[in-house]
């Protein structure tokens, strides 16, 4: 791009950068922590697959809808949930953003959008859907989406709502993020062929597959299905195809799981997506300084988070069947 990188080429890179590598440090900060013996909730960390929150909230308004599943610790943050109260969360406070009972895989921030992750697979893909449905109904221009992984594409729920989505033109976008693994298998251990986007065209749904490493690109794609969507035209569904660094759960690299692995993840680590938006800024002329500024002011805030999940109190115990029942005493 060079110096012809425009205000709001750069404006869009920097946002993206930030996004990712907030993303990131929280993640390795929260291995860390799980390592130490902090954080005890079982985390399904992110590490590698950051362009595509970032890419896909970046897109979005603040009134969009998202929704996630068990691995959304970047979905939260890109979406602009509170890192504090996702901290609070990790280590089971009630300053988390679920009151402490809900841990890494139920996530909430509806001041932001974010409706819930749910860890059940596939589960949110039909909300997503009913969200969509709700808008249209009331007229209110929101698009909802759903991040899913290339494992709930094997799910009925996908497929149903992808026919009922395209039947009523529903302003909804399926981010399906191709890891290539659920859980240890492989995808071609699952399916005889590599072609979740063509679930798109036997439901009618438009879709494209991507480089889910590339901010940019998943910007772009997800910035033209908002448009369909704005318009009344109907959801789309986006393959992103990307690499989780780390195991499955947990914060070890899972390097003795199948034969692949190891020559996997080097490939794809060559292609850090984090890397890749830095260097996009550094190339287009924006200051390194500036950039180390950037990452500094990361680390006070993830550290000031550290701080206030260590320092919050965890739920009353009187308040232990608080939202078990209707008849509950409050929520958090
Ligand atoms: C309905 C259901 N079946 C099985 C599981 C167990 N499970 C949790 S995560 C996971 C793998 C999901 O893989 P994918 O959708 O590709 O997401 P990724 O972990 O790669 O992000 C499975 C099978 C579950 N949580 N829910
Ligand atoms: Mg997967």
């Amino acid at each position: 791009m060079g110096s012809e990188q425009t205000e709001g080429a750069r404006q869009l890179l920097l946002q993206t950068y930030r996004s990712m590598r907030r993303i990131r440090r929280f993640e390795e900060r929260t291995a860390d922590l799980i390592e130490a013996g902090e954080i005890k909730t079982p985390c399904h960390l992110y590490i590698g697959q950051e362009a595509i929150a970032a890419g896909v909230c970046a897109a979005l308004g603040r009134d969009d809808y998202i929704w996630g599943g068990h691995r959304s610790h970047g979905h939260y943050l890109a979406k602009g949930g509170g890192l504090a109260a996702m901290m609070a969360e990790l280590y089971g406070k009630a300053t988390g953003c679920s009151g402490g009972r809900g841990g890494s895989m139920h996530l909430v921030a509806p001041e932001v959008g974010l409706l819930g992750t749910v860890p059940l697979v596939a589960a949110t893909i039909p909300l997503a859907v009913g969200a969509a449905l709700a808008s249209k109904l009331r007229n209110d221009g929101r698009v909802s989406v759903s991040f899913f992984g290339d494992g709930a594409t094997e799910e009925g729920h996908f497929h149903e709502s992808l026919n009922l989505a395209a039947l009523y033109r529903l302003p909804v976008i399926f981010v399906c993020e191709n890891n290539f693994y659920s859980s240890h298998l492989h995808l071609l251990e699952r399916r005889a062929e590599d072609n979740i986007v063509e679930s798109g065209r036997a439901h009618g749904v438009p879709a494209a597959r991507l480089d889910g490493n590339d901010a940019l690109a998943v910007h772009q794609a997800t910035a033209e299905a908002v448009a369909r969507a704005r318009r009344g035209d109907g959801p789309t569904l986006l393959e992103c195809r990307t690499y989780r660094w780390r195991g499955h759960v947990g914060p070890a690299w899972d390097m003795d799981v199948g034969v692949r692995r190891k020559d996997e993840l080097k490939e794809w680590q060559s292609r850090d997506p984090v890397a890749q938006g830095r260097q996009r800024l550094l190339d287009g002329g924006y200051p390194e300084a500036e950039l180390e500024q950037t990452d500094r002011g990361i680390e006070e805030e993830i550290e000031q988070a550290v701080e206030f999940a260590r320092t919050s109190p965890y739920p009353d115990e009187a308040s232990l069947l608080d939202f078990v029942y209707a008849s509950g005493t409050g929520g958090p």
